[in-house]
């Protein structure tokens, strides 16, 4: 396994970002690196995170999961991440990325809090980002903070509260909920011009319907794939998402 993938604590922005880099199945030159990031609370080694890295790797991309701040093993706590926090280190994680030997195109992989962040981390570097694989991607959350209502929580959104409590213990600060409400993913998918696959469940818990139809309207160039039956984190679906996800990876490889 030694030559196949390597830890690492990346320090492109002012905290270490934990990534995992593994190289393509059956020893073929990579050409494309494929970014994967986990959604709010998640972390590398997620059954649909583990999933996607290995269709990529299927594909004959580099797979490069990261942990974003405040999440698994990378740094800074949970409770001061904001996504705006997040778009920064995709955008770092991207120019890395980007630099490796033989990498020519660099693709943006995010499920849920992930998946938006990477819309907007494309929307800002449009020529830099060859594709994108939005899985479930939760943009309601900005919608959301500017009506007062976030997970299932209710606060004033022009007196935006210094301190969230989540669950389990998890408090978000008045940082996350304030930026969250300035931020416009259905404008950012109409500024990216690149391949878009969307993949979301028929029964997914947390993002609407309608949020995958509407943003599949807006992309220019986007395949809208339902995962029939299907939750948030496509439970008992793996096997289909993950060949979806393949097929994907090879045409952009
Ligand atoms: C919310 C709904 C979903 C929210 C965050 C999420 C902070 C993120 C979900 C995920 O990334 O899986 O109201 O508020």
């Amino acid at each position: 396994m030694k030559d196949v993938y390597t830890d690492r604590l990346l320090e492109v922005t002012d905290v270490p970002l934990h990534v995992r880099l593994e190289m393509p199945e059956g020893g073929k030159a990579p050409r494309t690196a494929v970014l994967i990031f986990h959604g709010f609370t998640g972390h590398m080694e997620e059954p649909h995170v583990i999933a996607a890295a290995q269709a990529a790797r299927a594909a004959g991309c580099i797979a490069l999961r990261a942990e974003l701040y405040g999440h698994g093993k990378s740094g800074g706590t949970f409770r001061d991440h904001t996504i705006p926090r997040w778009v920064d280190e995709i955008d770092a994680l991207s120019a890395w990325a980007a630099a490796l030997p033989g990498v020519k195109r660099v693709v943006l992989c995010g499920h849920s809090q992930g998946g938006l962040a990477v819309m907007l981390s494309a929307a800002r570097r449009a020529g830099e980002t060859a594709g994108l694989a939005l899985l479930s991607p939760a943009v309601m959350i900005p919608e959301g903070a500017r009506r007062g209502e976030l997970l299932g929580q209710r606060f004033d959104p022009s007196r935006v509260p210094d301190e969230f409590p989540t669950w389990e213990g998890l408090t978000l600060r008045g940082a996350y909920l304030r930026t969250a409400q300035g931020l416009d993913p259905f404008s950012a998918a109409a500024a990216y011009r690149g391949p878009v696959l969307l993949v979301q469940g028929t029964e997914d818990e947390v993002v609407p319907r309608r949020c995958a139809e509407e943003l599949a309207e807006r992309y220019a160039d986007c395949r809208l794939e339902w995962l029939p039956g299907a939750n948030h984190c496509y439970d008992g679906h793996v096997a289909e998402y993950a060949a979806i996800l393949r097929a994907w990876f090879d045409v952009l490889a």
